[in-house]
């Protein structure tokens, strides 16, 4: 049969690779970098690949599905959204309407059917207690570009492919393929920067990026706020900041660099372990580049001071001039827009949680918080979850205490295509028909890229009868709560119709037909400045200095150093991986074993510990049982486990990850563990002991 290739952006990672998939009639047989996309330029990764393991997959779920005791029987869409809806109304006509809580996972993001139709469904719910990712991942990065620049998303991006000089904290883009920094084929884009400039990687692992970058440094877990302050004090010892550019737009910049400068920073090595004057040649080199630019990522925000060090990186940016020029960090201009009129900038503290009393940020709470709120009786206690895309059981804080909570609620319905850890506790599951059959055009990673560039991605097949899109489910789901709680709905128009209008709404020119003509996508060109005019704050100015993070300066400087022999974990990602849902596919899991607990010889050798042995991690949530790997690619005194682990738990459905060992490193984390300013969990820099399981 003659093969017909098809073209769309993969909807699986922050990257938004072209891919090229090659169908015989209705079967997908082989999928390939789209080397005719301006972007990506053919780049792939193994997950690209795997979304042939996703299509042929028998575990995924393809019809609604009704659990009675520990049966799960098929049911038909209408009966199943309009229970959904009717028993969700019912539990806040008996209850308010907070006893109904939502979280949404990080998938949601890569879906356009997602993205733009939960906002009404939410609306209908009108719950205080929605949670989702974001605020086990990039809070931080909202939290300072609003305090900073007046919108969430108003986020400057790295220009990797143009800056002469980069610093990267707590990322691993050659694994992840960039993160708030959207580009594919990150690795190729670092190398040709590091043969061009410096690329400068600083991460408790010696991880795939540090090998191929100019220098790796080691940091203690936690300690980068440290590091940070130390720099920019060996910066500003150089020379007046190079603000000429931002005249007239910076408020509070020479407060902000007082109170930093101030900061006794004569303990740096001992905090972070790295020497002050290897910090003092750093600063040299970066404020000597032509163009550079820092930039921070999981490592930095999801830990204790993730706000406090995102904040840091914006002044370093900023006062060596790097910040909104070309080479160093810029916003995009998204055709779509993100920011702007009709957009939500932010907000924080409008309402608290009930149990713990944690500020609302940007509509939500922290998830850190949602096994309480579930457990704790009284007023406003969480009844019902709604679960759209995410796997929380894995995935939050205190994944056991969550994992518990679940099992006693009253109702709970997951729009999910499998049946896992988090989403064996519902009583309906509504699987949306493969992304594939849907059209896309991507709202957030367009604004967070490293170029401008637009894609519409079209269904590359017909949905068959029996199937959903994600955007029907949500639209559909809406209705009915709204038809059970006697409110007025509006159904939304399909996508299409959604993302003609906010291209119209974005006032760039480029509109369907344009997109439509365009299978491989549009290059819009580099990067440029544009912040300074775009600013939301109410000044009209940079904020330099929010009173929010000026605060976390004195909680920094009130922590206390380690004492010798503390062990630190951190996370790690894989090339193989995507956070706890493809474990799954064949194609990833194969090969040598990818779960193991890193730990150095030296560490390793304290305990008695040799390698390859099993070994119980402890913290003071926790414990898990896993098996250890010695590595000198970690620094002495920490230790590394990937999350999304811990599969082979009664009532999931998924019998490749059943079979796939490991112990997820969310059993171990503390849901009090936060970054305070944003409520971000800490994940990163968790205190444990390992010793002979
Ligand atoms: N310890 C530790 N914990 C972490 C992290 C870490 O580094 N360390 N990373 C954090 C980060 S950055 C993130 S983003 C979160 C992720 O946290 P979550 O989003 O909660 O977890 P995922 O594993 O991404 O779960 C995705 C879910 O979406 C479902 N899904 C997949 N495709 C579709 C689809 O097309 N439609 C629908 N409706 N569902 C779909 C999958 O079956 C799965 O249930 O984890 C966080 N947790
Ligand atoms: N292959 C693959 N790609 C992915 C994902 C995936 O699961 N697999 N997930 C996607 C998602 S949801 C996200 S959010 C992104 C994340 O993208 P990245 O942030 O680039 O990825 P991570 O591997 O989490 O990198 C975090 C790094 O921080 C380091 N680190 C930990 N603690 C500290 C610390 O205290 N200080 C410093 N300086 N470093 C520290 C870790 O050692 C690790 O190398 O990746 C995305 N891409
Ligand atoms: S890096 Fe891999 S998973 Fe991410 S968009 Fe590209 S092909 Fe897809
Ligand atoms: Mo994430």
């Amino acid at each position: 049969m003659a093969r017909e290739s098809r073209f769309r952006a993969c909807p699986l990672c922050e990257a938004i690779c072209g891919l090229e998939l090659q169908y015989e009639g209705p079967d997908l047989v082989a999928i390939r970098g789209d080397a005719a996309d301006p972007f990506s330029r053919g780049h792939i990764c193994p997950k690209g690949n795997a979304l042939l393991d996703l299509e042929a997959d028998p575990d995924r779920l393809r019809a609604p599905l009704r659990r009675r005791g520990s049966e799960w029987e098929p049911i038909g869409w209408d009966e199943a959204l309009a229970e959904a809806g009717e028993r969700l109304a019912a539990v806040q006509r008996e209850h308010g309407n907070d006893a109904v809580a939502a979280y949404l996972g990080n998938p949601n993001v890569h879906h356009f059917g997602h993205i733009a139709y939960l906002p009404p469904l939410l609306k209908s719910l009108r719950s205080k207690n929605i949670y989702s990712a974001s605020s086990v991942d990039q809070w931080p990065h909202q939290l300072v570009d609003w305090l900073m620049y007046g919108h969430q998303f108003l986020l400057p991006i790295p220009d990797i492919d143009r800056t002469a000089y980069m610093l990267v904290l707590g990322a691993n883009p050659v694994a992840s393929n960039g993160s708030l920094m959207t580009a594919p084929g990150a690795e190729k884009r670092l190398k040709a920067l590091a043969a061009r400039g410096r690329l400068v990687v600083v991460d408790p692992r010696r991880t795939e990026t540090a090998e191929i970058a100019s220098e790796h440094h080691f940091i203690r877990p936690g300690s980068d706020a440290w590091f940070l302050l130390a720099l920019l004090q060996e910066v500003l010892a150089l020379g007046p900041p190079s603000v000429q550019a931002y005249a007239g737009k910076l408020h509070g910049l020479d407060e902000a660099l007082a109170a930093i400068v101030a900061m006794d920073t004569g303990d740096v090595a001992g905090r972070t372990g790295i020497a002050r004057a290897e910090i003092a040649r750093l600063a040299r080199e970066f404020r000597a580049a032509p163009q550079a630019v820092a930039y921070g990522r999981m490592g930095v925000s999801v830990q204790a001071f993730g706000s406090l060090c995102q904040w840091l990186i914006q002044l370093l940016n900023l006062v060596t001039g790097n910040l909104d020029r070309e080479g160093g960090a810029l916003p995009n201009e998204p055709a779509f827009p993100v920011t702007g009129p009709g957009t939500s900038p932010g907000n924080r503290g409008r309402w608290h949680s009930r149990v713990r009393g944690l500020p609302e940020f940007a509509g939500e709470l922290p998830v850190a918080t949602l096994a309480e709120e579930i457990r704790t009786p009284g007023p406003g206690q969480v009844r019902a979850l709604l679960t759209c895309a995410g796997n929380p059981v894995l995935s939050t804080p205190d994944g056991r205490a969550l994992d518990a909570a679940l099992a006693s609620l009253d109702f709970m319905v997951s729009v999910d295509v499998y049946l896992n850890e988090t989403t064996r506790h519902a009583h309906l599951i509504l699987p949306p028909a493969s992304p594939l059959t849907q059209p896309h055009y991507d709202l957030h990673f367009n604004a967070f890229a490293v170029r401008r560039v637009a894609k519409l991605s079209p269904p590359m097949r017909e949905r068959s009868a029996a199937e959903r899109a994600d955007w029907e489910i949500l639209d559909r789901l809406g209705a009915a709560h709204a038809a059970a709680a006697g409110k007025p709905w509006r159904d939304l128009p399909p996508p299409r119709d959604l993302i003609a209008a906010g291209l119209a709404r974005g006032g760039s020119g480029l509109d369907l037909a344009q997109l439509d003509a365009a299978p491989h996508g549009i290059d819009l060109g580099p990067l440029r400045p544009s912040l300074l005019s775009r600013l939301e704050t109410a000044s009209g100015a940079i904020e330099c200095a929010p009173p929010l993070l000026m605060a976390e300066l004195a909680r920094l400087a009130a922590v206390a150093v380690d004492a010798p022999g503390t062990l630190r974990l951190v996370g790690r990602r894989h090339v193989r991986s995507n956070n706890s849902w493809m474990h799954n596919a064949p194609r990833l899991v194969k090969g040598k074993p990818r779960h193991q607990l890193l730990m150095h010889p030296a560490d390793l050798a304290a305990r008695g510990l040799a390698d390859g042995d099993r070994v119980r991690v402890s913290s003071a949530v926790g414990s898990v049982v896993t098996d250890v790997v010695a590595s000198e690619d970690l620094m002495p005194g920490v230790a590394c486990l990937p999350h999304g682990f811990g599969h082979a738990r009664p009532g999931t459905r998924q019998a490749r990850a059943a079979e796939v060992a490991g112990a997820s490193y969310n059993d171990l984390t503390d849901s009090t563990a936060l970054d305070g300013p944003s409520g971000n969990a800490a994940l990163n820099g968790l205190a444990i002991e390992v010793a002979a399981a």
